[in-house]
């Protein structure tokens, strides 16, 4: 999902830009083939340069907005239309504030540029509104499936079989599609007119874990009977049938989220926008770390979207890039504290990390995908930070495949994945 593979290499690399005057700097940018990776390490560790430049590029949109806040009604969400298609949420809704097409950040836009639409949140009235909705959800309950990508659904034609599966009323699909990236071919069936107005996302900023925010106030407002909230990448697969995942995420009431504690770069991950950043609303012990990938109930959804004081916290940028994982900890941290026992604390999307250092978890090719593997999948626990008492959830998801699986995994779907 992260298009700025760069972004992975050595921290040296930062400390060598930014011991160089200024002007050297840009020469050097414009040849250097890195650039992208230190304009992106510039915004991370804020300069008063660049902080400058911030504060310059949000004046035209301070502007368009000002100027059509009076003509708007004040409900109206300042909200980036995606290009693509979109999904209408309610009445008040429709009335979508667009920014005109010219000031749409782009694809080739360079890191740099695209920081005021990193980190300014125009989301304000969107969660606002989210934090109304009613606190049971209507009949018949419907499970919300949030993708959240840069690129195309690899695995639509999957999703599409499994989906296919059951009655259309007890689930909705949201996509959340950086709008700085394309995407041919096109969201279609199941996906058509499913994305939602998203913003750009990048890796070791906290536009990921926006965007999560984001899917879960739309989902929110969208549907009533929207009850179970689940997070999903493009690299997912499902693990079982459609009915079975819905049966077992509306069983136990409960959100199920990976909560753990002590992990190795916990101290990192606390102090990665200054030694005393999250203090005192987070103390280093009140901090966790889990996957991004959960599944929330309709009561946590609607907490994350009215709370404020933590992610004002986590929505700045970080000074320790490399443990800047803020869709890794928001969400953790946030419903350890707020509400602990109303959470599975364990991740019900399998992923393997044996052997891997790098950030990113084992990719599955397509010559390993066959029964055995789905097999072997689900054969195993997941990983509870609170120990779990015994319980054996099964996991309904896995990640991460390679595109090229779709192939084999569409000859195992209706005799394997599909069959409990
Ligand atoms: C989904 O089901 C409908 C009928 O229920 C069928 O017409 C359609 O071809 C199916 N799509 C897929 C991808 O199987
Ligand atoms: C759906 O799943 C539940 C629980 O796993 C099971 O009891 C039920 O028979 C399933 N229904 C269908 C139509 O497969
Ligand atoms: C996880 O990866 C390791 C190392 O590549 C492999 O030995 C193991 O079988 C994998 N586990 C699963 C469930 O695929
Ligand atoms: C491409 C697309 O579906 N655009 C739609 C976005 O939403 C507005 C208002 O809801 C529609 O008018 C567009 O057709």
């Amino acid at each position: 999902m992260p298009r700025i593979q760069c972004i992975r290499k050595p921290n040296i690399e930062i400390r060598q830009e930014t011991t160089l005057p200024q002007s050297t700097k840009t020469e050097k940018k414009r040849k250097n083939e890195k650039s992208k990776f230190t304009a992106f390490s510039k915004m991370l560790s804020p300069n008063p340069l660049s902080l400058l430049c911030a504060l310059l590029l949000c004046l035209p949109l301070a502007i368009v907005y000002t100027t059509t806040k009076h003509t708007t009604s004040t409900d109206t969400p300042i909200i980036l239309n995606t290009p693509i298609n979109n999904i209408s949420i309610s009445e008040k809704f429709n009335q979508k504030l667009s920014l005109s097409p010219t000031s749409m950040p782009t694809r080739s836009m360079r890191p740099s540029l695209l920081l005021p639409y990193l980190y300014t949140d125009y989301d304000d009235e969107l969660l606002k509104a989210a934090t109304r909705v009613a606190e049971r959800p209507t009949r018949p309950q419907k499970t919300a499936f949030m993708f959240i990508t840069t690129a195309p659904l690899p695995f639509a034609p999957l999703w599409e079989l499994y989906f296919n599966q059951t009655s259309k009323n007890l689930y909705n699909i949201y996509i959340h599609a950086d709008p700085t990236f394309s995407y041919d071919p096109p969201f279609s069936e199941v996906f058509h007119d499913r994305v939602i107005p998203s913003k750009p996302t990048r890796r070791h900023t906290p536009t990921l874990a926006a965007a999560a925010r984001r899917l879960l106030a739309h989902a929110l407002l969208h549907d009533p009977s929207n009850s179970v909230f689940v997070l999903l990448s493009p690299s997912c697969i499902p693990l079982h049938s459609l009915n079975f995942t819905i049966h077992a995420l509306h069983s136990r009431g409960k959100s199920f989220l990976e909560i753990l504690v002590n992990e190795p770069t916990q101290y990192d991950r606390w102090a990665a926008r200054g030694p005393h950043a999250m203090l005192p609303e987070i103390k280093f012990n009140q901090f966790r770390v889990g996957s991004q990938f959960w599944a929330l109930t309709r009561r946590h959804a609607r907490m994350v979207v009215s709370e404020r004081v933590l992610w004002r916290k986590f929505n700045v940028p970080c000074e320790l890039w490399y443990a800047c994982y803020p869709e890794e900890n928001y969400f953790p941290t946030l419903l350890n504290m707020w509400d602990p026992r109303g959470c599975v604390h364990a991740t019900l999307t399998h992923v393997n990390w044996t052997g891997r250092w790098d950030g990113h978890p084992r990719t599955y090719e397509a010559w390993e995908v066959g029964p055995e593997l789905i097999r072997r999948m689900r054969r195993e626990t997941p990983k509870y930070g609170d120990g779990g008492d015994g319980r054996r959830d099964p996991f309904l998801f896995a990640r991460k495949f390679a595109p090229d699986a779709l192939r084999p995994l569409m000859r195992i779907a209706n005799d394997v994945i599909f069959r409990d």
